[in-house]
């Protein structure tokens, strides 16, 4: 009688979100974030939610980003596919009132399965914070990609001129002094406020905005940095605000985020569902290099022991944290080898136990999810155009095509035209700053690896426009 009751109660719990069969889950995704965190060992950081986060879930060192820039990673990110593939190689701006199309392409093709649609056709409510950038025209907002419900300011409805009475659109345009030191509190409390009233299993993407530029955290946030002023490149004190600079506003907004990542944790706990949720968190690419201090304060995240930086595939552009806590997940692990953002879907699902018929360009990495380290098969590729983040440091312009050969364990970069050739081992243990390139010493090692991303580059559909001179080592403008 008791087990009967016992399969009664999991049978009719089902559908709740304290449900062990379909556990919530929460995605967070920071903008422009690199080793900035005090669990990947920076020591400007205070981000005690994260760290608790990698304490009690499964620490990622070597997670990959689809993409050096923003939306194709988002787009890779959402559908476990290649955003080249989908011919997303760059930022989608797209405004209906100024008549701009990028590419031809305004976003996520409709045939192409988002892990929303996925989710929701599994009986999950679905919900988007913050940042979409995956398209901003009718068509290719939240509302078309399977969301029930949306905070967002960048959706087309907003970007087309109409609702823009709505107060997050208001903040959001406001200027720079609320811009980021309040959005994304805004953005918590309405996650905090769907976790609250939300009975189902959920699956919520939260899009923070820091540490993008600018960044203005308020001034209780500020003090907490008093001892980094002064202590990051001194030329920039004084500049806009004599009171503080750059690095103490860099770190107090990245505080700030981790504040908040902590207030929404805190909710999960006081609903007693956090045992039964899976936690993500990540970034879409790399740290932006260091700008017009007058006009840009996201000049100083860290890339950690890593080459390049935003816009570029050395590993500065595109190896950033990845956290991941979930029931039954391993605890305070460390992963080591590659694992790439298009695998998160692919992943997740054979964590829920769901079968999909999509041809993901992902793979699934799950078992590394309960503590197994495991090397991929499939190699991952990148590609950038390359933007103007990427241009202003020589010796961090990365070749435009990119590939990890898990087979060697060696990354190989060239020129679409097969110009500048470079290898190297990006193990932590080995040459993360990517220094040694062994296609000088072992011009035959990559053979294959060269092979294999020039056939996947010609694979791509056209068009494939690329920055003038990206890539090249000459500096351009
Ligand atoms: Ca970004």
């Amino acid at each position: 009688v008791i087990i009967r009751i016992l399969i009664i109660f999991i049978c009719c719990s089902a559908a709740n979100a304290d449900s062990p069969n379909k556990p919530n889950i929460i995605w967070m995704i920071a903008d422009d974030i690199g080793y900035d965190i005090k669990a990947f060992n920076n020591n400007y950081a205070i981000t005690p939610s994260l760290d608790r986060l990698a304490r009690e879930g499964v620490q990622f060192w070597r997670f990959y980003t689809p993409s050096a820039v923003c939306s194709p990673s988002r787009v890779g990110f959402s559908t476990g596919q290649h955003p080249a593939e989908l011919s997303i190689y760059s930022t989608l701006h797209s405004k209906i009132e100024n008549n701009i199309t990028y590419n031809g392409v305004e976003g996520i093709p409709s045939n192409i399965p988002t892990i929303f649609e996925i989710l929701a056709d599994n009986g999950y409510r679905t919900a988007h914070v913050g940042k979409w950038h995956k398209g901003s025209i009718q068509g290719f907002g939240p509302k078309d990609k399977g969301i029930d419900e949306i905070f967002s300011y960048d959706m087309p409805e907003n970007i087309d001129g109409k609702n823009r009475s709505d107060e997050l659109f208001t903040l959001f345009h406001q200027g720079p002094t609320a811009y980021y030191s309040q959005l994304d509190t805004k953005l918590t409390d309405w996650a905090i406020d769907f976790v609250d009233r939300t009975d189902e299993p959920f699956f919520m993407e939260i899009s923070f905005n820091t540490p993008h530029n600018p960044l203005y955290p308020t001034e209780k946030e500020l003090e907490e940095f008093t001892h980094l002023q002064g202590s990051l490149a001194p030329e920039h004190i004084g500049i806009e605000d004599p009171l503080t600079t750059p690095g103490q506003r860099y770190y107090s907004a990245v505080k700030s985020m981790d504040d908040n990542i902590g207030r929404l944790m805190t909710k999960l706990r006081q609903r007693g569902i956090e045992e039964n949720t899976i936690i993500m968190f990540s970034g879409d690419n790399g740290p932006g290099t260091q700008r017009n201090p007058t006009t840009s304060f996201n000049a100083y995240g860290s890339t950690g022991p890593f080459r390049g930086n935003k816009g570029t595939i050395y590993e500065g552009g595109i190896r950033v944290p990845f956290i991941a806590k979930g029931p039954g997940f391993a605890k305070n692990v460390d992963i080591h080898e590659a694992i790439s953002g298009t695998d998160i879907v692919p992943s997740l699902l054979a964590v829920l136990g769901i079968n999909s018929a999509v041809n993901f360009y992902g793979e699934n990495m799950s078992p590394m999810f309960y503590g197994n380290d495991l090397r991929r098969t499939k190699p991952i590729h990148w590609l950038t155009i390359q933007n103007k983040a990427a241009t202003e440091n020589v010796a961090n312009r990365s070749p435009v095509l990119g590939m990890y050969d898990p087979g060697k364990d060696i990354k190989c970069l060239m020129q679409p035209n097969g110009g500048r050739k470079e290898v190297y081992r990006t193990k932590m243990t080995s040459d993360p700053a990517e220094l040694n390139n062994l296609h000088m010493s072992s011009p035959d090692l990559a053979s294959s690896c060269f092979n294999d991303l020039e056939t996947w580059y010609k694979s791509l559909p056209p068009p494939k426009k690329f920055r003038k001179g990206a890539g090249k080592l000459y500096h351009y403008r």
